[in-house]
């Protein structure tokens, strides 16, 4: 797992520079970004659950067949499957934004999952729907929180998105 910290100084030390002016400045961005991000990880962990539940009825408002016979989140199994994997995307970001790094999304989400949900037939359009309203959602709080610039909480929420939907080949 990286963060924009050890990315850094691992492209540094590979070879071994010592930090230049580009180095310094990402640095900066990335510690000057600090109270907000973690001011929206506290407005995540303090709210996961109704986020989730929110975004998730509003998922199955706008995309009704996915609870009705024959979808994929039919029967209170899968519906909780559905949930639960919401969830994750939430926590997730949540670290994701606290790190200003991806890779943890490559290494612990996002593997193999396009692969599973293909063979159990889960939809992705609706799942990338999901994740973007949990975003909305908490670039709200965030804005509620005092946070004046939102717009890195897109980062890891489309960046999940754009890595499901890629089509396999
Ligand atoms: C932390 C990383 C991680 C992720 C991301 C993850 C996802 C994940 N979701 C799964 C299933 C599932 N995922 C869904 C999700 C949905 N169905 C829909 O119609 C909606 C569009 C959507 C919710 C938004 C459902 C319904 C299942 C169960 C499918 C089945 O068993 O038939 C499965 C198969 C195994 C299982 O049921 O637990 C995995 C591995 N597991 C992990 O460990």
């Amino acid at each position: 797992m990286r963060d924009a910290v050890t990315n850094l100084i691992k492209s540094y030390d590979v070879s071994g520079r010592y930090l230049d002016r580009n180095g310094i400045d990402s640095l900066k961005q990335y510690f000057e970004s600090g109270t907000a991000r973690v001011a929206v990880a506290t407005a995540i962990s303090g709210n996961a659950a109704s986020v989730v539940r929110k975004a998730g009825s509003e998922l199955f408002v706008q995309v009704p067949e996915l609870i009705r016979p024959g979808g994929n989140a039919y029967t209170t199994r899968r519906y909780s499957a559905c949930l639960r994997d919401m969830d994750y995307y939430l926590r997730y970001a949540s670290y994701a934004l606290v790190a200003g790094d991806m890779n943890l999304l490559d290494e612990r989400v996002l593997q193999g999952l396009r692969e599973t949900y293909n063979s159990l037939g889960v939809p992705i359009g609706p799942t990338v729907v999901g994740i973007q309203m949990m975003k909305d959602l908490v670039k709200e709080m965030a804005t509620e929180s005092g946070v004046g610039d939102t717009s890195f909480i897109d980062e890891p929420f489309d960046y999940m998105c754009r890595e499901l939907s890629e089509v396999s080949v």
